[in-house]
């Protein structure tokens, strides 16, 4: 595989963007909710809309789509493509990094640490650039397949001194990001007064994702203290919303020069 068009230091990127106060947007793709076809309409709008980055994966991948997946938008654009793994199968060496996830919010072993031993060599040998990553999964108000395949209970969406106390820990532990999510279609995404005192807790930059639907929300989750939105599900429903969105997030970056 060549690695010419390989993104380095995609974590650099995100921390410079913090630190001008740049929000960026992430395209969740599944790799099994997409083929070679619809690909292209999503890369091509992708591309139009300045879409920040491409995170690939999912919590339960069933097709063996993920290496073409990220194939195919190598070839077609230079956006990053960051790996979202649900399982330690789901590394690629054709991505440009990993967000390297322990369950923080749950009391799951085997998602806090047990699958990263297992996977260690595997994601050593990779050469990828690998971000570690505390993941909080808040409640979404319905069972989501990341609370069920990791097993553990989600955070109370009403508890912000909980969710703020995980984050800290988890930039205490040496965590270089924090990645709040209510889950894959979500019924309710995460509430703004949780992102803004997280976000206001830790100096690393903060993912929030799951059941973000509209450019309003990720408008005012940006302003709230999101750094980096996640967008999967709505999209895939509707891919025309990718310009709506990007614009949306990307307008905080206006406001904020001004
Ligand atoms: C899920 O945060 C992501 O892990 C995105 O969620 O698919 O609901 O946009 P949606």
């Amino acid at each position: 595989m060549s690695l010419v068009n390989r993104h380095t230091n995609i974590y650099h990127s995100l921390t410079e963007r913090k630190k001008q106060q740049k929000k960026s947007f992430a395209v969740l793709i599944d790799p099994d909710k997409v083929n070679d076809s619809n690909m292209e309409e999503l890369i091509e709008l992708s591309i139009s809309s300045h879409v920040d980055y491409f995170f690939v994966g999912g919590s339960l991948v069933i097709s063996d789509y993920l290496d073409q997946c990220i194939s195919v938008i190598k070839q077609k654009c230079s956006i990053p493509v960051v790996l979202f793994p649900g399982s330690p199968s789901q590394i690629s060496k054709k991505a440009d990094a990993l967000l390297y996830l322990s369950l923080i919010s749950g009391r799951n072993p085997e998602l806090l640490i047990g699958q990263h031993v297992i996977s260690a060599p595997l994601v050593k040998q990779s050469g990828l650039e690998v971000m570690p990553t505390g993941y909080m999964v808040i409640d979404g108000g319905a069972p989501t397949t990341v609370s069920y395949i990791s097993n553990a209970n989600p955070l109370p969406s009403n508890k912000n001194e909980i969710a703020v106390c995980t984050a800290m820990a988890g930039e205490m532990l040496g965590m270089k990001l924090i990645y709040m999510d209510a889950g894959s279609g979500a019924k309710m995404p995460i509430n703004e007064s949780m992102i803004q005192k997280v976000s206001s807790s830790i100096n690393v930059p903060l993912i929030v994702g799951g059941g973000i639907t509209t450019p309003e929300k990720a408008y005012i989750n940006c302003k709230a203290g999101a750094d980096v939105i996640v967008v999967g599900n709505a999209i895939e429903k509707d891919p025309s919303l990718i310009k709506d969105i990007a614009a949306a997030i990307h307008s905080t970056n206006l406001v904020t020069l001004q």
